[in-house]
């Protein structure tokens, strides 16, 4: 008899197990999600598209995930191609900010919602994406213009500032320059001498460094790089000048990728204000809670800080990008 009733016990329980775990199984449908990303342009970036893929298959999430090769037409057709496909979510970091009304109102009138990473865009119905995650790169400016200002402090000036841009019309190219020109607009001493965009690439700081040493030569005391990637390739140009990067002419970063460090501990990058592309795990809670019917805030920032090339050395070794 306790025999049968233990038996019947197990059996129940057993039951209620199974029940259980295919009510988890049915909760779990996958997620698709569809990415689409600027390109392979710097360091910053192939860490970005590491972080992606290795948190969407920590996740369980099923990533899509495109190159747009720095073009935004190349984007918003990626963009269409996930609507057409019926993904789950969209998620990319736009190249620009401007010119996204229309795909964005498509994906909207899809019930597709979309997370926008890293970079950010201009448009006036902000129901059209969900959250906004990445750095704030106005306050990556202001911490650049800040070192300048501690800096230079002493010095009468005036300080010649050669500007390399990330590409045009980018919310961190539109930024680093906004974030600089609001701490150094009242202290006449700082001038922006040259500024042209390299498009974020070291290719492209290299050939816009060449002109500006042929043009400008030692008249140039600072030189800002929107990124390593093109402070790298100014470091280059400058040394085929005959002109010595962080001696002779400060230079000023920003990402703080390892290639920054080591021009850091070179002595040749002076300063480089962190931009973290670690992005993926954020990205899949969001991607998840949205699925799941929670309240996002609508700008999830990430947390950074500014590297003076004295750190360097100590600090490299944590680095993971
Ligand atoms: O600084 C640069 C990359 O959008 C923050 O894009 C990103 C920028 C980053 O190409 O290296």
């Amino acid at each position: 008899m306790e025999h049968t009733r233990r038996l019947a016990l197990r059996a129940l329980i057993g039951g209620v197990l199974s029940l259980a775990a295919l009510g988890a199984h049915a909760q779990e449908k996958q997620i698709t999600l569809g990415f689409a990303q600027v390109g392979a342009e710097s360091a910053w970036r192939t860490a970005n598209t590491v972080s992606v893929k290795q948190a969407a298959k920590e996740a369980g999430i099923n990533l899509k995930f495109s190159d747009a090769q720095q073009k935004q037409e190349n984007q918003i057709k990626a963009i269409r191609s996930y609507i057409a496909q019926k993904v789950d979510v969209i998620a990319f970091s736009p190249v620009v900010e401007s010119g996204w009304e229309p795909v964005l109102t498509e994906a909207k009138n899809a019930h597709i919602p979309v997370i926008l990473t890293d970079r950010s865009i201009d448009v006036k119905d902000q129901s059209l994406y969900v959250t906004m995650i990445g750095s704030d790169f106005m306050e990556e400016g202001r911490r650049a213009g800040r070192w300048l200002e501690e800096h230079y402090k002493n010095d009468a000036g005036p300080i010649n500032i050669a500007e390399l841009q990330g590409t045009v019309g980018s919310a961190p190219a539109n930024d680093r320059h906004s974030g600089l020109m609001e701490i150094i607009k009242n202290d006449p001493k700082f001038k922006i001498i040259a500024s042209q965009s390299g498009d974020f690439t070291l290719a492209g700081g290299k050939q816009v460094m060449e002109a500006f040493a042929k043009t400008y030569g030692k008249q140039i005391n600072v030189v800002y790089a929107h990124n390593d990637d093109m402070a790298l390739g100014a470091i280059q140009a400058m040394e085929e000048a005959g002109i010595k990067p962080g001696k002779d002419v400060n230079v000023v970063s920003f990402d703080a990728t390892k290639g920054g460090f080591e021009a850091m501990i070179a002595g040749k990058i002076n300063v480089d204000v962190e931009c973290s592309p670690l992005l993926g795990p954020q990205l899949m809670t969001a991607v998840k809670d949205v699925v799941a019917g929670k309240q996002l805030p609508k700008r999830i920032v990430t947390n950074e800080t500014v590297f003076p090339m004295s750190v360097a050395a100590q600090i490299l070794p944590q680095r993971k990008y």
